[in-house]
């Protein structure tokens, strides 16, 4: 019988020299920062920014919280919360050992010592990461979603939060009541002004409960926005079982990501924050200008190639960008939105625009199409629905960004270009589903997804040049397929 390591502190020292590990000892970190929502992006982020910093500092572990599953709790538990996070490319792999992570809680398990934990004045930063439908915003740039069952259910049960902005409000609740600071909340999520789109919903819900703690959120909590970047698909069996050969270990829950990484953040932390300018990250007056860059040209490209690719039967990003003509789409899409930002002068649109086509291109990362497709009606409005209003409003045509909404509506009808059954994965996937069933025709189609204003801002689906974008790419998807859709466009 082989007897097969597992990676802890224990076996840490015994792993090949290559693999870079931390400078600590990561039995030794304090929690300075509690994150919600401990997926594989913020394995790959956060704690790849903050780990460099903890050996002079250690005050700023991370403790993790899961608001729902708790397989990262069990696969870390007796890893002593270490796992890999392996950086690819066609160049090869660079495996680094993360200690960051002081350990993991599962909310709906403890919600007890999850509060008692963001309670703690030590704690000074909550991170977030809980994908867009994790703030339960009613429609995209609106507050709290009080129709939502899971916000009705918290605001019924305040001491015993299950969603994000009840474990906030709750925590926040304590600290006031404790005579303490707050802490600062600072999202890491895709959403437009993540920090001021938290602060709303946080906001709501506290008024909802109390009106002086509401005034307290508004008047006391700081919710700096920041712009994340790095391409983190899921991780696979193979890549786990190609990073257990390297170390020689078994490591049950590694995290795969591109080498690229980009953090740009205000800088209003009142209570301080890691030196993370030291480990790359940009501290900036205001994030906009790059926030509205990443999510309309990294993202709507993302969101295009997602729909493009499952009805062309593309299954992963790198798949589909090395069609020639799916790249020249994307690139054309790039430009169309470009002229939609107003960047500062220092920023280089054309080589962040190249370089976005080659982090696509990385033949490494297995990001599959159906990943980045999920969650449609949270994630266009600020990837394609922006940009699209900003060139109507500038009088100006928008073919290619009309190209991508047309694939989601059309990827919404449940078939690819060949026919095979494609799934919606979608927190409206219900009401989307039904709409696109009452449909007879394309207009008919177009006209139900449009009125839904908490997802199309009304001002767009106003616009007839747009509609009539939307429905010709439809027409021509829906005759020729999207291989040859692209090709006459290229
Ligand atoms: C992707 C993002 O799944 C998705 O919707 O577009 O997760 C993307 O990979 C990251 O935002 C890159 O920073």
């Amino acid at each position: 019988m082989t007897i097969v390591r597992r990676l802890c502190c224990d076996t840490l020292a015994g792993l090949p020299d290559a693999v870079r590990r931390p400078d600590f000892d990561p039995a030794t970190i304090g929690t300075g920062i509690v994150h919600l929502g401990i997926g594989a992006f913020a394995r790959a982020h956060l704690a790849w920014y903050t780990q460099p910093l903890l050996r002079d500092d250690p005050r700023w572990g991370i403790l993790g919280v899961s608001l729902r599953r708790a397989d990262t709790r069990d696969a870390l538990a007796p890893q002593d919360f270490l796992y890999t996070c392996a950086e690819r490319d066609d160049a090869g792999e660079r495996l680094t050992v993360i200690g960051a992570w002081a350990g993991v809680l599962v909310a709906p398990e403890a919600p007890g010592a999850v509060l008692a934990r963001l309670a703690d004045p030590a704690v000074r930063i909550v991170t977030l990461t809980v994908t867009e439908k994790g703030y339960h915003r009613a429609g995209a740039s609106g507050g709290l979603d009080t129709d939502d069952p899971a916000i009705q259910r918290d605001l019924t049960a305040p001491a015993v939060p299950r969603t994000a902005p009840g474990l906030l409000v709750a925590a926040l609740r304590l600290r006031r009541a404790a005579g303490g600071a707050p802490f600062t909340v600072l999202s890491c999520d895709n959403l437009p002004e993540n920090g001021s789109s938290t602060r709303r919903v946080v906001t709501d819900f506290a008024n909802r409960l109390d009106p002086a703690l509401g005034r307290f959120v508004a008047e006391h909590v700081a919710f700096p926005n920041c712009m994340v970047d790095r391409i983190v698909p899921a991780t696979t069996e193979t890549d786990r079982a190609r990073i257990d050969a390297t170390l020689g270990a078994e490591d049950r829950w590694p995290v795969v990501c591109e080498p690229f990484a980009q953090w740009v953040i205000e800088d209003r932390f009142p209570l301080g924050r890691p030196a993370w300018e030291l480990t790359g990250a940009e501290l900036v007056d205001d994030v906009r200008p790059y926030e509205a860059m990443k999510l309309r040209l990294l993202n709507g490209s993302h969101s295009s190639i997602a729909y493009l690719g499952q009805l062309a039967g593309w299954q992963t990003v790198a798949e589909a960008i090395a069609d020639p003509a799916l790249a020249a789409h994307i690139d054309a899409l790039m430009q169309e939105i470009a002229s939609t930002l107003h960047l500062p002068a220092s920023v280089d649109l054309a080589a962040y625009r190249r370089a976005l086509l080659a982090r696509f291109a990385n033949p490494a990362l297995h990001h599959r199409t159906a990943q980045i497709a999920m969650d449609g009606s949270q994630k266009l409005p600020q990837r394609l629905f922006a940009p699209a209003l900003a060139r109507v409003t500038a009088r100006r045509a928008a073919p290619r960004i009309a190209l991508g909404v047309a694939a989601w509506l059309r990827f919404l009808q449940g078939r690819s270009d060949d026919g095979t059954a494609l799934q919606v994965d979608d927190p409206k996937a219900d009401t989307l589903t039904r709409a696109v069933r009452a449909a007879p025709d394309a207009p008919a189609l177009c006209n139900a997804i449009f009125a839904m204003c908490d997802v199309v801002p009304s001002a767009l689906a106003e616009s007839d040049s747009f509609r009539n974008e939307v429905l010709t790419a439809l027409d021509q998807i829906a005759t020729m397929g999207v291989r040859a859709t692209l090709a006459a466009m290229a």
